[in-house]
């Protein structure tokens, strides 16, 4: 990869020493040095690896200052946000630090100088897989977003020693192989076990009266682990800001387990500590549906009470009063995951700093935030009582308080509406009893948004209705982004150059500036460099995908690509019965006109979703029928990628032509794929769901391939009755692909393989394909139509990331700053200086 852009950053720290100078001379003496004295290794020995780390330590040597800097401006006074997120999809940090430091171009010369390609360099970083999908990646693109803007933020999350499985495919179906990402070490953080807290499970709460006669609580737990921060910088595009992102990693208590516990038990002790370790092992690989296992509310806890725990001590430290807390932090709970906080900051200004409930309740609701991430049911989170009361019993009761004063104001608005009180309890009650996290959030916080104008509507109307009636005045949108660092700079150099050429570099900070873009569409010599970028980038992606999986594709095919975490509302198979309408038209009709297309997937299923493991299966083996069948040789591969993860993100969206975008509306709280296709010049087939209503609404009507069911169809046509069996009777084509995947075509005459998708599909389909089938494949038609006109084509990819400004992260930043969270930029100025271990003041 070249550099991205010249590197521009001057930097402000200028003195020339050995650990942080930027001369080449310096760069290189360092790297040399960091390979012998941190990994201890001569030149002759060491690994790519051992020079991946030796590089690494070289760059975040260059990054101390600005995160040691911007960590005691903070100290000063200033509101801090506290994104909590049970995940943070972060990606390879080496690359990302160089555009952002400004540095790349330098460091490639000293790499090179060394006898070193920086690009094998790169690719041994193994990135941190801690998330699922969009929810972990919207929190890695918001902190970009905050340390750009200067926005003092501490990100909390869980330091998963496993992080979200690596897919393997084997015979067509997915298997799971363990993440062991931190088996090298991981040169980006930095662990403080000095500043270590303690976090209780279990036991029971003690009622007394003080000294004074005040009445309390306190809470005997059974069980005590120590949460240990490890702390990783995240530095702002060519600022000084470098935000912290604080991950919780658990450890046993040696004193509590080994000595007062377990005298004489030293495998009973050890065990204790295995326990306790477990906590943050392994990230729960579920996406959207909850299972309700106790080690995930365990982990939920922990890093909760470790994040608040912080601030009050950071607070604390400063000699503000705690009464101040809701003015010194902003707490964002990334969807319900983090909720617990609402009971537990409570629980730590009632019960052990003392102060009254009103009061302290005051506080909660002016501290927290809550962002909703999905409309299904499924996956809206609780706990049964049961559960929650043996692990957390003081936080049950202070929920049963929280709930009663909640439904005592419920019961004064709504007299006798028994139906409004069973609806907004905290606990429901209509079978087994469950504590309901997404209520306590709602109860406990002063805004509640959703990630996407029809996703905040709808959550008005459907999942949050009685919430939104009580409360109208919490309830806001904040439409997600993505950073064009990671998106555009980072992924997309060949673009970023361009565009930097015509329109000057304010674009990276300043997304709407593409709009300068506009009139360029209009430029043939512009489209045609357009183009060949496109093109190239195309050209990678297919040496990457012959490489990688022996199949041939042809750039200058149509890359037609889907990939997201799999799951039936996201509609792959939809996506599926198009291929083979496609295969079908030209089986039977080989000289028909077609426009060649590559068809490209990738996406993990969480591994005990049945149905979305078929999904794979099923695309891997039209794969196999498609890819060896001579007939249709030319003109049509289909391709799944495995293994789907933010380092292949960056090479798959910039090369696509066409972005899928298929949910079922109503189903897609906002997606954020969409953005980084359409920032990277791909056009969208897409429904009316989630963002692609305002992508649509931003690139024009006409740049966009709009189909499908509108979500008032949907429920109107599931209220009359759906009944997906006469779609396939009335649609000879759809019936002709239904057959084939029954007939066993594609699973050498299995003809059981694919009956619980096809079944699912004649007789249920909740997803509503058979409904949307036909307008997809006019549509689809239409893309292939349109895809012949080039230029056309081409001005409508420019127009596209021209009209992206809306969907940076910074927007999305700016408005939670405005809205939600009330906090100002705070520059930071580099004043102390530490080079070389001495410590100057300059
Ligand atoms: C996603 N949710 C939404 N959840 O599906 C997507 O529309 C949205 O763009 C994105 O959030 C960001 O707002 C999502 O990724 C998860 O991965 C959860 C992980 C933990 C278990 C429950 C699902």
């Amino acid at each position: 990869m070249n550099a991205p852009l010249e590197d521009s950053l001057t930097p402000q720290i200028r003195v020339e020493d050995d650990r942080t100078g930027l001369s080449i001379t310096t760069l290189r003496s360092a790297l040399a040095d960091n390979l012998f004295y941190i990994q201890g290794k001569f030149p002759g020995t060491a690994t790519k690896n051992d020079y991946y780390m030796a590089l690494a330590y070289t760059v975040r040597d260059r990054l101390l200052q600005r995160w040691l800097n911007t960590t005691q401006t903070y100290r000063k006074n200033v509101k801090v946000v506290c994104y909590l997120s049970a995940e943070f999809l972060i990606g390879p940090q080496l690359v990302n630090n160089l555009i952002n430091l400004g540095i790349y171009a330098k460091i490639r010369q000293a790499v090179e100088e060394s006898g070193l390609s920086l690009q094998e360099l790169i690719e041994q970083e193994e990135e941190p897989g801690l998330g699922n999908g969009g929810l972990g990646r919207l929190a890695a693109c918001y902190l970009d977003s905050l340390s750009t803007l200067e926005i003092p933020a501490i990100g909390y999350g869980i330091r998963y020693e496993f992080g979200i499985f690596d897919q393997e495919i084997r015979d067509g179906w997915q298997v799971e192989i363990t993440d062991k990402w931190l088996q090298y070490g991981n040169p980006w953080e930095i662990a403080r076990p000095e500043e270590y807290v303690e976090v209780k499970f279990g036991g029971r709460s003690e009622h007394y009266y003080d000294e004074k006669g005040n009445y309390r609580v306190r809470w005997i737990p059974d069980r005590v682990v120590k949460g240990v921060p490890y702390d990783t910088p995240i530095l702002g595009y060519q600022v000084n800001t470098a935000n912290t992102l604080r991950l919780w990693k658990a450890e046993a208590i040696e004193s509590f387990d080994f000595q007062a516990f377990n005298i004489g038990d030293y495998y009973g002790a050890v065990d204790a500590k295995i326990v306790s370790e477990n906590l943050t092992k392994i990230l729960y690989p579920n996406d959207e549906v909850i299972q309700g296992k106790e080690l995930r509310l365990q982990q939920q806890y922990f890093f909760v009470s470790c994040a608040l725990q912080d601030m009050i001590r950071l607070l604390l430290s400063t000699e503000v009063s705690l009464e101040t807390f809701h003015q010194q932090f902003a707490v964002q709970l990334n969807d319900t995951h983090p909720a617990i906080g609402v009971a537990e900051l409570m629980r730590l200004l009632v019960d052990e700093h003392r102060i009254d409930w009103d009061k302290a309740w005051h506080i909660t609701q002016n501290t927290f935030a809550f962002t909703n991430h999905t409309l299904l049911p499924e996956a809206l989170e609780k706990w049964p009582i049961e559960l929650f009361g043996r692990l957390l019993p003081r936080h049950l009761e202070i929920i049963y308080e929280i709930n009663q004063r909640f439904l005592d104001r419920v019961r004064m608005k709504y007299p006798r509406d028994l139906g409004k009180l069973s609806r907004l309890s905290l606990i429901d009650e209509s079978g087994e009893r469950y504590v309901r996290m997404a209520n306590l959030a709602c109860v406990g916080s002063h805004a509640i948004n959703g990630v996407a104008e029809l996703h905040t509507e709808l959550l008005k109307k459907t999942v949050l209705k009685d919430f939104y009636e009580f409360f109208p005045e919490k309830f806001a949108n904040v439409t997600n982004g993505v950073t064009p660092r990671r998106w555009m700079v980072l992924s997309n150099p060949r673009l970023t150059r361009l565009i930097t050429e015509k329109i000057g570099d304010r674009w990276i900070t300043h997304l709407d500036d593409l709009r300068k873009l506009e009139t360029l569409a209009d430029d043939a010599s512009f489209r045609q460099q357009w183009r060949q970028i496109k093109q190239e980038t195309k050209g990678d992606l297919a040496a990457y995908i012959r490489k990688k999986l022996d199949i041939i594709v042809d750039p200058k095919s149509l890359f037609d690509i889907q990939v997201k975490r799999i799951h039936e509302y996201k509609r792959q198979h939809l996506n599926v019965l198009h291929v083979i309408t496609f295969y079908n038209r030209l089986k039977h009709d080989r000289d028909l006109d077609i426009t060649p297309r590559t068809f490209i997937f990738g996406g993990k299923a969480a591994p005990g979703y049945f149905m979305a493991k078929l999904i794979i299966k099923l695309i891997v083996s039209v794969a196999n029928i498609v890819n060896n069948d001579p007939d249709v040789r030319d003109r049509m591969k289909v391709v799944f990628i495995p293994d789907f993860n933010v380092t292949l993100g960056q090479r798959i969206y910039p090369a696509a032509d066409l972005s899928e975008q298929i949910s079922t509306a109503g189903k897609e709280a906002s997606g954020t794929g969409n953005m980084k296709f359409a920032l990277n010049g791909a056009l969208t087939i897409g429904t009316l769901d989630g963002a692609n209503v305002e992508i649509r609404e931003e690139v024009g009507a006409e740049n966009f391939f709009l189909f499908g069911l509108t979500t008032e169809e949907v429920y109107g046509l599931k209220a009359r009755g759906y009944r997906p069996f006469d779609y396939y009777n009335q649609n000879a084509e759809l019936k002709a692909v239904i057959d084939l995947i029954s007939s066993g075509f594609f699973s050498h005459g299995d003809v059981d393989l694919f009956k619980p998708l096809i079944d699912n599909l004649l007789y249920r389909d909740d997803y509503m394909l058979l409904a949307d089938y036909q307008s997809y494949i006019d549509t689809q038609e239409k893309v292939s139509q349109a895809y012949r006109d080039r230029e056309n084509w081409t001005r409508m990819s420019i127009l596209n990331v021209a009209r992206m400004g809306k969907f940076s992260s910074d927007r999305s930043i700016r408005e939670y700053a405005q809205k939600i969270w009330k906090v100002e930029p705070v520059p930071v100025e580099l004043l102390q200086l530490c080079p070389g271990g001495q410590c100057l003041l300059v």
